[in-house]
């Protein structure tokens, strides 16, 4: 089964006429997961898995020491699409299959991991897996969280969708010697540049902040204009404030791309709003400047609306900038295959975020079409899916036979 078939079997894992619908440890995520378990056993594979749910493939090397690892995510956002995650793992997992195909002689092991939770789509923290993995958000803290739907994270991973029942559990995170990580780029810039392989510089640093209004709920008939606290106009306001923000800052990004009103019906003023912000940048300091704005501008909003707001800062991810040296041999494996590569940073974030705390750690993009991707339309050319995978093989090789054995250093 190729690259090309698994995507397509993966797709149908949580589709929707809306899209793919692929929480954590939901009954879909947990076929996914068996999937790339079976097919890596099937290809010859050791497969283990940890106590965060990340599974490993690993491809044995003359030594046993801490592999080389490639991979990705397997879960989706709602509405997601068939490559973000799913190309990095299972293009991953092609890659290990060419190398033992080759029988390249590998100085270390290599693995491919399915990291659990990328997204944060059903439990609220992204990078869920990789952050355990990295030891940056402990195992108390993660088994504390309730999903959306509120399962407790604890009893999903010891539930028929979480750990996987016939894979060894490895105890605790042992580092790898170096990451890298392959996925669609999820932008326009290599299809506008009409390059096929881009080699990431940096991934955004982003912070996630969770909002609440509240207002004065009312009679919609009889609460005269001037009298209202209105939660959802003050909301508006807020909503507003947050693209201002980016706009002013510049070279950054500011989205609200989850609201609720309460108690949602025509004839009542809304008492209640509750609303999410997802601010980025490589630029730590401009991130940081957009939560300072939008703070001091929701004072201001709820003073002269009589709507108190409150704001969490639910969600801090550094900006991540990749290992020079890793992306010089990434790079190298890249141009060995076809005559332009571009450098470019990363706006979506990643597992490679995680990694890049712990080890040296760089990311390939390929192409996506039209630049969608979290949306059903999110698509890249069988080609570059090949050509992506290729370069991944030949950079891992590379990276086996450069760095120096044992845990990587970054
Ligand atoms: O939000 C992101 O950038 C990633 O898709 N989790
Ligand atoms: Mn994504
Ligand atoms: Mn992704």
């Amino acid at each position: 089964m190729n690259v090309h078939a698994r995507l397509a079997d993966l797709a149908t894992l949580g589709a929707t006429p809306d899209g793919i619908d692929r929480g954590l440890f939901t009954p879909a995520d947990g076929a996914a997961r068996r999937r790339f378990a079976g097919w890596a056993r099937a290809a010859g594979f050791a497969v283990e898995q940890d106590r965060a749910g990340n599974v490993f493939a690993r491809l044995a090397g003359g030594t046993d020491g801490p592999p080389i690892l490639c991979g990705s995510h397997l879960d989706t956002v709602k509405q997601g699409g068939a490559y973000d995650g799913a190309f990095g793992v299972v293009g991953g997992l092609e890659a290990l299959e060419r190398l033992a195909a080759s029988a390249a002689e590998l100085r270390r092991p290599i693995e491919v991991a399915a990291w659990a939770g990328e997204e944060g789509s059903r439990f609220p923290l992204g990078c869920l897996g990789s952050s355990a993995f990295a030891g940056l958000t402990s195992l108390d803290e993660i088994e504390a969280l309730a999903g959306d739907d509120g399962e407790p994270f604890a009893h999903a991973l010891r539930g028929p969708h979480g750990l996987l029942a016939d894979v060894p559990l490895r105890d605790g995170f042992p580092a790898p010697s170096a990451y890298i990580e392959l996925h669609i780029e999820q932008g326009p810039l290599l299809e506008r540049a009409q390059v096929r392989l881009g080699v990431v510089t940096a991934i955004a640093g982003q912070r996630r902040l969770r909002v609440s209004i509240a207002g004065q709920q009312g009679h919609a008939g009889t609460i005269p204009m001037r009298w209202r606290a209105d939660a959802l106009c003050a909301a508006s306001e807020v909503v507003l404030a947050v693209e201002r923000a980016a706009l002013e800052v510049g070279e950054s990004v500011a989205t609200v791309g989850w609201l609720e009103v309460s108690p949602k019906q025509t004839n009542i003023v809304p008492g209640r709003v509750e609303l999410r912000v997802d601010a980025r940048s490589v630029d730590d300091d401009r991130v940081a400047e957009i939560e300072r704005r939008i703070r001091e501008t929701a004072g201001r909003i709820a003073r002269a609306r009589g709507t108190p707001i409150e704001i969490e800062l639910v969600e801090l991810r550094a900006a991540a900038p990749m290992d020079d040296r890793l992306r010089e041999i990434v790079r190298a494996a890249c141009e060995s295959l076809v005559p332009a590569v571009l450098d470019l940073p990363s706006g979506a974030g990643h597992d490679a975020m995680c990694l890049a705390q712990i080890v040296p750690t760089a990311m390939l993009f390929v192409p996506s079409i039209g630049g969608h991707s979290h949306i059903a339309l999110e698509k890249t050319a069988p080609d570059d899916l090949e050509l992506g995978i290729n370069a991944l093989a030949a950079a891992l090789l590379t990276a086996d036979r450069e760095l120096p054995l044992g845990r990587g250093t970054r």
